[in-house]
């Protein structure tokens, strides 16, 4: 199964104050150039009905809440971190083997549990459901179904607080009918190419001849999509690499945009980093600079490589980053931070779904 918290950055806001409950609540990601510059990061489903999704500028989502007693709120990652790995590790005591593939979801394995029967896995789903709801106060949605591809696309048949369950004699009628950008894996771009091939359902996918997809898409996409088309999939659900970021932040001297005063201290919270990533044996692929302001509101920067684990290499794109910062703003910097994400084992061979993508 595939279990996804909904909403979850805005629903996490929820939590912590019950009384934006009835009101379109939108998170967002300001990149500080001006005040409403930035892209909306996730919206409650009510902020939703008035068409506002992740990605958005904020702008637009204000224009689209005209006169609406709405409220907009910055992103707090430290906050649902720790709401996220609560529930995760709830999640791990209710599977066989257990996957967390992003902060708000995890595959887990049930069919040893529940001796592959889809009545037990579904009452293991409603006390998952349960126990999430009553610890954390957080709805989530479900999907059972015989491979990880299948229970992804269930998981977001009904949404929010949906639990969907596809047995096998079914994957075919439950997938033909959904738009092709369900698969995970289909973003903008390929659903504008399969549109370009008369493809806009998984149905239509499915019917597409194998090495003309191959040829679009690479053997490994092409292959992955016709299989998915199909409901087949044979990844396992294995735990990834521990953490899924890591990340240091540390109090300047002084308030300062003197970037040689921020590296001085961002260097040395790269060396830490770096001695983290090696004791785990991992490589990062996405560096991001945070930088907290007098008024401790956050602002960062990312930049994404190919993976690596070089201490310069992070070094000189922290600098960048921050470089990049000081020209847009005209703020004084409090405390530096780095994080990087994107990680993945040194030298592993990736061929994890996922990892086609992220
Ligand atoms: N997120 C983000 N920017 C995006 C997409 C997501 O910052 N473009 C963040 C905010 C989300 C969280 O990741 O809350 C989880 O992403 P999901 O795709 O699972 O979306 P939600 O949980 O927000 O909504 P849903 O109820 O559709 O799962
Ligand atoms: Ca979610
Ligand atoms: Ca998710």
């Amino acid at each position: 199964m595939l279990v996804d918290l909904d909403y979850f950055f805005a629903q996490a806001e929820e939590t912590r104050n019950p009384s934006i409950r009835d009101k379109p609540v939108v998170v967002c990601v300001y990149s500080g150039r001006s005040e409403d510059s930035g892209a909306v990061s996730t919206a409650n489903y009510i902020a939703r009905k008035f068409g506002v999704k992740s990605g958005m500028p904020i702008a637009l989502a204000k224009s689209k809440l005209q006169n609406v007693d709405a409220v907009f709120l910055p992103v707090d990652d430290t906050y649902y971190e720790k709401i996220s790995s609560g529930v995760m590790s709830i999640l791990k005591r209710y599977a066989d083997s257990f996957e967390q593939a992003g902060i708000d979801e995890a595959y887990l394995e049930v069919s040893q549990r529940t001796k592959e029967s889809y009545e037990e896995a579904t009452e293991l789903a409603k006390r998952i459901k349960n126990e999430i709801l009553t610890n954390h106060s957080l709805t989530c949605s479900i999907g059972i179904g015989p491979n990880k591809v299948i229970a992804k696309v269930a998981s977001d048949a009904h949404k929010p607080d949906g639990l969907t369950v596809i047995e096998p004699g079914r994957v075919l009628e439950f997938l033909s009918p959904l738009p092709v950008d369900r698969l995970i894996g289909v973003g903008l771009k390929t659903t504008q190419k399969m549109r370009a091939l008369g493809v806009t359902t998984i149905g239509d996918l499915a019917k597409l001849d194998v090495q003309r997809l191959v040829k679009i898409f690479g053997k490994k996409l092409g292959l992955y999509f016709h299989n998915a088309a199909a409901g087949i999939d044979g990844e396992p659900v294995q735990e990834r690499a521990g953490a899924t970021s890591i990340s240091r932040i540390s109090t300047l001297k002084e308030d300062t945009r003197k970037l040689i005063l921020i590296t001085e201290n961002t260097d040395r919270l790269c060396e830490e980093i770096k001695a983290e990533l090696d004791q785990n044996g991992l490589v990062f692929r996405t560096v991001t600079a945070i930088a907290i302001m007098k008024d401790l509101s956050v602002r960062s920067r990312s930049k994404s490589l190919d993976n690596t684990n070089r201490l310069e290499v992070l070094q000189e794109t922290v600098k960048e980053l921050f470089e990049r910062y000081l020209a847009e703003s005209t703020l004084e910097i409090r405390r530096a931070g780095v994080k990087v994400s994107g990680l993945s084992k040194v030298g592993k061979n990736q061929k994890e779904l996922s990892s086609f993508f992220e």
